[in-house]
């Protein structure tokens, strides 16, 4: 079905050994099931938990050219892992995911169906589009929600994407498009991914919105803390203002 195109898989990964296994999996037979070509492009920055023997255990199940260990020597960020990660896709096209089992790879023939309708540049998963009923947060503490529905409005306000959830990560790129967007993005962390939508819009690539369910990770910890919110919210002004 999917044959004429590769897509590649960027997973970034900190303390996910006990995550990696399953969504490797589950990735692999997300593409299988539509006969589609891929690559599963792992970005570990040193994690202590072992990531890294589990990713070479693994490549030894699904082979070479399906999975590759590309990492880095310590934990350098979210954005950078991205970049670092898009230099080896050898795809058309480029998902971005987590690899906490948070964003269900069952979602990716759908995005991939999606793009090829109009050719969109950019298709990205929404846990809060008034328009889809489906999509939403599971498992997240009230606090936890409070705190991500608020950046997202404040972001959407300052930056009005057109997009229903800016902060979310789960995406997948022309990759011609990935890589022009990246050159040009400043913010790093959690802003990271919201710069990288509100610059699409503004570049004029088209971007269509598929409803998914955010779980809350099964397995590990997220690094998300007080100090990073505010590092969320400078970095969101810095970019209302650069944009
Ligand atoms: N390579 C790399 N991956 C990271 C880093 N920080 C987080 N991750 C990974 O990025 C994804 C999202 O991180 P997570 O902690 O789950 O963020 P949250 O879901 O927003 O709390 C997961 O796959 C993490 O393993 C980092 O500094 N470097
Ligand atoms: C990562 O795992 C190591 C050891 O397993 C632990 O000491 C460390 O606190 C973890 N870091 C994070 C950010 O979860
Ligand atoms: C918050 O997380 C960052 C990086 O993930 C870390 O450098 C910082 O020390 C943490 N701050 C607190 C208060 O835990
Ligand atoms: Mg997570």
């Amino acid at each position: 079905m999917s044959k004429s195109y590769k897509y590649s898989v960027l997973l970034p990964t900190y303390n996910e050994s006990e995550n990696l296994p399953l969504v490797v999996s589950m990735i692999v037979k997300a593409f299988e099931s539509i006969e589609a070509d891929f690559e599963i492009i792992v970005v570990d920055d040193g994690s202590p938990d072992g990531t890294q023997e589990v990713c070479k255990q693994l490549i030894k199940i699904y082979g070479s050219e399906r999975l590759l260990l590309k990492p880095r020597e310590k934990k350098l960020g979210l954005g950078t892992a991205y970049i670092h990660g898009l230099k080896f896709a050898s795809g058309n096209f480029v998902f971005i995911m987590d690899a906490d089992l948070s964003h269900h790879p069952k979602y990716i023939p759908e995005m991939i169906e999606r793009q090829k309708t109009q050719d969109f540049d950019v298709v990205t998963g929404t846990r809060y589009s008034p328009k889809i009923p489906t999509c939403g947060v599971a498992g997240w503490p009230f606090k936890r929600k409070l705190i991500s529905t608020t950046a997202n409005y404040i972001a959407t306000t300052l930056l009005n994407p057109k997009v229903s959830d800016l902060t979310g990560s789960y995406r997948l790129y022309k990759k011609e498009v990935l890589e022009n967007i990246v050159q040009k993005v400043i913010s790093k962390g959690y802003v990271f991914q919201m710069e990288i939508i509100a610059r699409a819009r503004k570049e004029g690539y088209t971007i269509s919105e598929v409803g998914i369910e955010f779980v809350d990770r099964l397995f590990g910890e997220s690094c998300f803390n007080t100090s990073e919110i505010t590092g969320f919210l400078a970095g969101l002004v810095k970019l209302f203002f650069e944009l």
